[in-house]
Formats: C-alpha cells, sequence, structure tokens
C-alpha cells in the first residue's frame, strides 16, 4: 500500500464529507496508508486559469494563455479573443456531454432493436403501455397494431435521434409548441446527435466559428439533442424495456453491505449489464456455490447512477453516490466492484488493488487500465454475468482483509416518474397535472426545484445538496431530483413523507394530503428528461403561462463536475429554466459570453445561468426567481386559506 498520507497536511474528514460512512471509511483509508479521492481533491491546486476558461490549446500555435483578471488586455496568438476561447471551451464540454448521453441512448435503443427483432432473448419488453404512450407522443398510430409493430415503427423513428442530418429529432414534439416555434426561429432545433457533435467540433476548430454569438446556437443545438434526444431515448427505452419505476422503499448507504454475503456493488450507467447480474445472482446454482464458500447469500448493490436507476425501478439496495465509490472499497467487503461506463475514477483500480476487491469493467467503451476486463454482451448476458459471480464467490472464500462495514441505512422513497406524479396528484381516473397546477396556482407550492447532478471533492460532500433542498421546501418549493444528488438526500433521510414537517406548512399541507415526501427521486442523470416531461406537461396543463421559461421553477447542480453536467445544465437553460451551478463555472463574469449565458439568453425568451457557492444564497437565487415568475403570471397573491383546527372541525360538526 502507498504509504505517503503525511498526516499533517490533512484536514478533518468531517470537512471533507458529510456523509458519516464516507467519514469512517476516509479515517481507515489515511490509517491504512491509502489515497483517496476526497484527499486527492484537497492536494490538487486547479490551474487558475485553466479554472475560468482562459486558455486555449485547439491548436499548437498555443496553448495561449489569457489573464482572467484582464481578460481583454490579450489575444491568443491567431487573434482569438476571450469570448471566443470561453464559448469554445464551453461548447466542446457540451459536446463531450451530449456525446455520452447520445452513446448511451444509442445503446439502448441498439438492446430495443434487438428485443423487437427477436434476437436479444434474455431481455423483454416490460411496459406495452408506456411503449403505445411514447409512441403515440411523436405521431405513431398504435391503434389495432401489434406491439412488436409499433416497437419496429418505434425503433427505426427514434434511430433519426442518432441518425438525421436534417429535420427535426423525434422527441422534439414533446416539447411545449411554443418553445419548439422558439427554437425553430432561432435555427437551434436539433436534428441528429452525431451530425450536431460533429458540428458543434468542426466549428470550435481553430480558424472557424470566432463569434460567440453564433457559436451558442450550435453548442444550444447540441445540449437540446441530449435532453430531448439520446438522454430521453435512454431514459423512455428503458423504462419500456425494463419496466416504468413506481415509488418503492430502498436502502442507500454504505450500511447496505453484508459482512456474511459475497458483495457485488454495480456502477456507471447503462441499466442492462445491471439488468443481467439481477437476474444472475437469483440463480439458484451461484446462491448454492456462495453458501458453499460460507456465505449467508449473494447481496448486489448498486452506486452512482446505475445504483440509482435500479433502485428506483426495482428497489436495490445503494451503497453511496460519486463521492463514495472509492471509500465503499475500503470496507474490504467488497468483493467485485462491477463497471460500465461513465463517472468512474481511474483511481478506483488502486483502491481495489489494496483492497484485494476484484475491479471488473463490462463495457468495450470502457477498459481502465489495472481492471479485469470481462465483456458483457446483451446476446448472451450469463457469459458475463456468470464470470463475475465465479470471481465474487472466490474472493468471499479467501478474504484476507479486515472488514469494517459502517452501520449507516437510511430508507427512502424512491421511483417517481412523470408518469406517477401525474397519477399521484390526479388520482387514477383523472390523471393530470392540474391538481398541481392548482396547488402552485393557490400558493400551496411557491415553485418546483430540480436539483441534481454530481459530488465534487472541491467542497464538502453533500453538504451544498442538503442544505440547499432544505431551505428549499422550508420554503415550499417542491424538490424534484436524480443522479448523485439524490443519494445525499436520501442519506440525510429527506425522501420519506415524514420529512413533510420540514417543509413550509403549503408544501407540508400537500405532502401530508397525499402522502408523499417533500423531495421526489426520479431516478439517474439520464432521467433529468423526466423533469423535462414533467415541466412540458405542466404548460399544456394549463394556467402556468405558454412555455417551460414561464413556470415558477428553477434548476441547480451544487456539486457538478462532468461535462455531462454542463450540457444537462444548457439543455435545461434553453428549455427555459434558470439553473444554477455550484462550485463555480468555467466563464468570466463580465465578459460579454458570460453575460450571453447568465442574462442575455433569459432575454431572448429561454432561461439563464447562475452560480453561487452557498447552498442558502443558491436556494435564495432560486426562490426569488420562482417568485419573479409568480408576480409575471399573477399568481403572487396568495390564496387567503382558512386553517381549519379540531374545534373549529367540531364547531362545523354540532
Ligand atoms: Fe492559441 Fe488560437 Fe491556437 Fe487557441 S487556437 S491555442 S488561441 S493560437
Ligand atoms: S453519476 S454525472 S457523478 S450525477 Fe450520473 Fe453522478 Fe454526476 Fe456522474
Amino acid at each position: 500500500m502507498a504509504k505517503d498520507i503525511k498526516e499533517k497536511t490533512l484536514v478533518s474528514v468531517k470537512e471533507r464529507t458529510m456523509c458519516e460512512a464516507t467519514q469512517q471509511m476516509l479515517e481507515k483509508a489515511r490509517r491504512d496508508g491509502v489515497k483517496l479521492d476526497l484527499d486527492r481533491g484537497i492536494e490538487m491546486k486547479p490551474c487558475p486559469i485553466g479554472v475560468e476558461s482562459a486558455c486555449c490549446k485547439n491548436c499548437y500555435m498555443g496553448p495561449c494563455r489569457l489573464n482572467p483578471r484582464d481578460p481583454y488586455k490579450k489575444v491568443g496568438v491567431c487573434g482569438a479573443t476571450m469570448d471566443t476561447i470561453a464559448a469554445r471551451n464551453f461548447g466542446r464540454n457540451v459536446a463531450a456531454g451530449s456525446a455520452s448521453h447520445n452513446d448511451h441512448g444509442r445503446h439502448i435503443l441498439g438492446l430495443f432493436r434487438g428485443i423487437i427483432e427477436g434476437k436479444v432473448k434474455d431481455f423483454n419488453i416490460e411496459d406495452t403501455i408506456k411503449l403505445e404512450r411514447v409512441a403515440k407522443s411523436i405521431g405513431i398510430e398504435v391503434e389495432g397494431k401489434d406491439i412488436y409493430d409499433v416497437g419496429k415503427e418505434l425503433c427505426d423513428e427514434l434511430e433519426k435521434t442518432f441518425s438525421n442530418v436534417e429535420g427535426e429529432m423525434p422527441f422534439v414534439k414533446r416539447a411545449p409548441k411554443s418553445l419548439q416555434e422558439q427554437w425553430r426561429k432561432d435555427g437551434i432545433t436539433p436534428r441528429g446527435a452525431m451530425v450536431e457533435v460533429m458540428e458543434l467540433m468542426s466549428r470550435t476548430h481553430i480558424g472557424c466559428d470566432q463569434d460567440y454569438n453564433n457559436l451558442i446556437k450550435q453548442i444550444s443545438r447540441t445540449a437540446l439533442a441530449d435532453g430531448w434526444g439520446g438522454s430521453m431515448v435512454a431514459t423512455e427505452l428503458s423504462d419500456i424495456m425494463f419496466g416504468t419505476p413506481s415509488p418503492t422503499l430502498a436502502d442507500v448507504n454504505m450500511g447496505v453491505l453484508k459482512e456474511d454475503h459475497v458483495n457485488i456493488i454495480v456502477h456507471g450507467h447503462e441499466p442492462a449489464m445491471f439488468e443481467g447480474m439481477l437476474a444472475a445472482v437469483n440463480d439458484a446454482f451461484f446462491i448454492d456455490e456462495a453458501k458453499a464458500k460460507g456465505a449467508a447469500g449473494i447481496n448486489l448493490v448498486g452506486m452512482c447512477c446505475s445504483g440509482a436507476e435500479m433502485m428506483s425501478r426495482h428497489g436495490v439496495p445503494h451503497a453511496g453516490n460519486f463521492g463514495s465509490t472509492e471509500a465503499v472499497v475500503v470496507t474490504g467487503a467488497v468483493d467485485a466492484m462491477v463497471v460500465d461506463i461513465q463517472c468512474i475514477k481511474q483511481g478506483l483500480a488502486e483502491v481495489a488493488k489494496c483492497y484485494d476487491t476484484y475491479l471488473i469493467t463490462t463495457n468495450s467503451r470502457c477498459h481502465i487500465e489495472g481492471a479485469t476486463h470481462i465483456e458483457f454482451e446483451e446476446i448472451d448476458p450469463r457469459k458475463c454475468t456468470d464470470q463475475i459471480l465465479i470471481k465474487a464467490i472466490a474472493r468471499f472464500g479467501s478474504r484476507k482483509m479486515p472488514i469494517e462495514i459502517p452501520s449507516q441505512i437510511q430508507t427512502g422513497v424512491h421511483g417517481f416518474t412523470h408518469e406517477y406524479i401525474e397519477y399521484m396528484l390526479g388520482g387514477t381516473f383523472r390523471g393530470s397535472y392540474s391538481p398541481l397546477n392548482d396547488n402552485i396556482i393557490n400558493g400551496r407550492i411557491r415553485g418546483v426545484a430540480g436539483v441534481v447532478g454530481c459530488t465534487n471533492p472541491k467542497v464538502k460532500q453533500d453538504w451544498v445538496h442538503v442544505e440547499l433542498v432544505k431551505e428549499l421546501i422550508k420554503n415550499d418549493v417542491l424538490v424534484l431530483q436524480t443522479g448523485c444528488s439524490q443519494i445525499s438526500l436520501a442519506k440525510a433521510g429527506l425522501l420519506v413523507p415524514e420529512a413533510a414537517p420540514l417543509a413550509g406548512p403549503g408544501l407540508s399541507e400537500v405532502c401530508e394530503t397525499v402522502g408523499m415526501p417533500p423531495v421526489l427521486g426520479l431516478g439517474s442523470c439520464v432521467d433529468n428528461t423526466r423533469i423535462l416531461i414533467a415541466a412540458s406537461a405542466m404548460v399544456k396543463a394549463g394556467g402556468l403561462g405558454n412555455t417551460i421559461a414561464d413556470l415558477p421553477a428553477a434548476g441547480c447542480a451544487p456539486e457538478w463536475m462532468s461535462e455531462k453536467a454542463l450540457a444537462i445544465g444548457q439543455y435545461f437553460v434553453m428549455s427555459g429554466v434558470y439553473t444554477i451551478f455550484g462550485i463555480g463555472f468555467p466563464s468570466i463574469k463580465g465578459t460579454k459570453f458570460h453575460d450571453l449565458l447568465f442574462d442575455g439568453l433569459e432575454k431572448q425568451g429561454y432561461g439563464k445561468w447562475g452560480t453561487a457557492s452557498d447552498p442558502i444564497d443558491i436556494a435564495h437565487m432560486m426562490i426569488a426567481h420562482i417568485d419573479k415568475k409568480r408576480i409575471e403570471l399573477g399568481i403572487d397573491k396568495v390564496r387567503e386559506r382558512t386553517l381549519v383546527d379540531m374545534s373549529d372541525r367540531r364547531e362545523i360538526a354540532s
């Protein structure tokens, strides 16, 4: 083990994370001489020029560094200005983020096609009602047709999400009409993901598009190709194939590991391999094999976004978010950490080696030096999953590491969807968003916030998420969550109906009446598209304006870190949402490009970006925006409500 940890230089584990289980494992790792991302995060001193995106390495005349404190004093060797450099850097981040989600969506579509064509036998169509609903939403006739014929048409239509070179992506039709028209007028309606990413990369090459006002159009089109394209395809087809989630109780945090079980963690983003593992761990043969090695059984748990998705869909326990993926290995109890794509730290290979854990990569698009690679193929999932089980069971049988499992477990309700919100608030026979809109109009619910995204070791893990959400619900703002943020709040115990008293009087009244938590978990980071659909449904239900930008709503990624997060933020902004990023933002305040993102886009009728680091400040920026929208809608005067107590009730009854 690496013995280079200098106690003097380390800050208290309590400053690195508010997750007690992760604190315990960070302490242990330090004792063991193993360095985790949470400590690497404080040691790394980021380049101050890079932080504000004032450098360019798009050609070898550079790299060119401009002065962030005096951004217009210098230009690059080619003459590129600060605005061009920042816009190109931002654009390339968005291209990578959008490419990641579209790559994910394209693989999900490939699996769906395999099922429809009968080539993939081990997966199925679980939700035929949703298949028909999604098909109808993009104009496919379903009446009287065989479900596989509808599926074939849906495949062919959704293929255009990726391969179109002209026209519009199919799911653009699901956005509010006025927003579609605005995109068309501004020339930013996404055509196909491949062409959008290709054009953005081409336009950001040296000597091409050097006007940030023109670049932002292709940046926006590429981001919209993520939210209304690949991500939405991934979410909708995953629901169709594996089942649309509905609220379910699930356990979160490292206490879900079991010392007397073979523990297998799945971490990443695409659900197919995890679904394959779920089937394999229930095979009596492997359960007997595990028992023969002295285990009480096999314990399959998730982490990060794969985990959030499987928890929503099947109630599979979840061991923690992005900030805990290395820490969990320090328990010594993880027999195999199985990964597919995205947000998998290379540092895991070293930590896994230190604790004698198998780190197993399964996807041809994501190998890690030092990890064992066992390729997962949807056409024959057991070939991969059985080998994983054999290795994990063998590791259990020869465990050498001392085991220390933190005791923390929080049970919460997960698995909300835009469909379930409609049913929950509208009822079985009148499912609609009108009751939600009514509660916003009458002021019981002040507005809706999406709080989503990663954790980032630049700051204390989970803290901004938790404090921000507490402040929002206290002020009657209903919070929708996805991704690693949802896990932060689950660990803090807010994803339960019993958290309703933490909300303000109006929101808490709605939660008590419906029996729902004030914080609704909607799944993984691709599932942010559920928020887009919910927002579109709110517009369609009426009373809250004509487009998403009119809604009393706002979004935040308090601890963002990935390029995917930037693509998500930009598609929310271009869908009409005020979107705040915590930690910081890669542009310089006062420059023209920064002003365009943080003000100009709103003046064009879209949303806008914001940034702040203090959770209470962020909450009140979001609330101020929600209140501004309430005034614009003319619903700022909260209707006088008579609160009826028990003595009133007796009087009424007598
Ligand atoms: Fe420098 Fe221009 Fe080359 Fe960028 S593209 S590295 S600014 S010369
Ligand atoms: S995994 S993108 S750390 S949410 Fe989706 Fe979590 Fe952010 Fe990755």
